[in-house]
């Protein structure tokens, strides 16, 4: 007989209309709405990217799907079977629905894994905590990932990425040693240091062992996402690391976001549109790496981080 598990798969979520902005914005923002000015500029940014359509949730729903698919072709006859559940920060289904969702299926042992690889209290740390307290109400054991951000699977999918784009700088013309690789992540208050976060250590981490395997000496480290509040958030800038390489005479930019897993508004707006802007005016070519997606090799990352800890328990 098998041994159903299931699987909490924790997104950032997305609104499904531009209708739903503000409930979406006003759910980040802890209950708070936004202003009619923030809102519009949020609108404004959703707009320019796809026309009103969200692609997070589609890249969800197919990540979620493909885990399932891996998951059991990995687990083979080890009398494991995985049920995958969705479960959103901030757009339904919540964390808490997919919690509900498990135990009306009569799931009893669970594991809860989030589609960003690297730990901070205030990122990852808030989707365990909401999905802990569900599950213990609900009567589901269920054991958390913190974090993969070292996996060679996941490593070694970032560097295809960052290889091939290099290619293509090499066939207009530019020395791959010449292109600046900026590995880039979403913002967080500056705050989170002084905790003892391992957010940023865990990115530099990434993007070590990316460079390595990638064969890549040119590169450096950037935030990108920060938040419109008045607190001070990790920096610099990816805009004013643009200006500061600009000055150094750098032409080629190869932006490899490795704090994101999918195409989603922080890539196609704040890199696609926001940052090869500021690159055009400063003359410089920005390229980004194609995001990981459902890449089997990030599939993989998930379900063998998943297994090992089924079988560690
Ligand atoms: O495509 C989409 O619809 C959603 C794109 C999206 C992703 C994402 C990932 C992360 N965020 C993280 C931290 C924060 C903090 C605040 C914050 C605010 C926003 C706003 C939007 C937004 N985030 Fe986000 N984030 C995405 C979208 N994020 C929209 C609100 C407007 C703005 O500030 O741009 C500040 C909250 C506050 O005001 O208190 C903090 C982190 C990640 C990466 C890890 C993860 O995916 O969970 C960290 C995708």
């Amino acid at each position: 007989m098998s041994n159903k598990i299931g699987v909490l798969v924790m997104s950032y979520g997305t609104p499904e209309s531009l209708d739903q902005v503000e409930a979406y914005y006003t759910h980040i923002r802890r209950g708070h709405p936004p202003t009619e000015e923030q809102l519009k500029e949020l609108k404004d940014r959703y707009e320019a990217i796809v026309g009103g359509v969200f692609p997070l949730r589609a890249n969800t729903d197919n990540q979620v799907e493909a885990l399932q698919e891996t998951l059991n072709r990995l687990s083979g006859d080890s009398g494991y079977e995985f049920v995958c559940y969705q479960g959103l920060k901030h757009a339904v289904p919540f964390i808490e629905d997919g919690v509900d969702k498990m135990a009306q299926d009569g799931i009893k042992e669970a594991i809860g894994i989030v589609l960003a690889p690297h730990y901070s209290v205030m990122s990852v740390g808030g989707y365990i905590k909401r999905a802990e307290t569900k599950s213990s109400e609900a009567g589901i054991s269920m054991k958390f990932i913190h974090s993969y951000h070292t996996h060679p699977k996941l490593i070694e999918a970032f560097a295809n990425r960052v290889s091939s784009k290099l290619e293509l700088f090499k066939e207009a013309g530019a020395e791959r040693d010449m292109v600046k690789v900026l590995f880039s992540a979403h913002s967080l208050p500056a705050k989170i240091l002084e905790m003892g976060d391992p957010y940023r250590d865990q990115l530099l981490e990434t993007s070590r062992e990316v460079a390595r395997k990638a064969g890549v000496s040119n590169w450096q480290f950037t935030w990108q996402s920060a938040g419109r509040t008045s607190d001070p958030w990790l920096g610099p800038d990816i805009l004013d690391t643009l200006h500061d390489l600009s000055k150094e005479q750098v032409e080629d930019i190869l932006v490899a976001p490795v704090g994101f897993v999918s195409d989603h508004l922080e890539v196609l707006y704040d890199l696609d549109i926001e940052a090869k802007t500021v690159a055009k005016e400063l003359d410089m070519r920005l390229e980004r790496i194609d995001s990981l997606n459902t890449d089997p090799l990030y599939m993989e990352t998930l379900g063998e981080m998943i297994l090992e800890t089924v079988k560690n328990n």
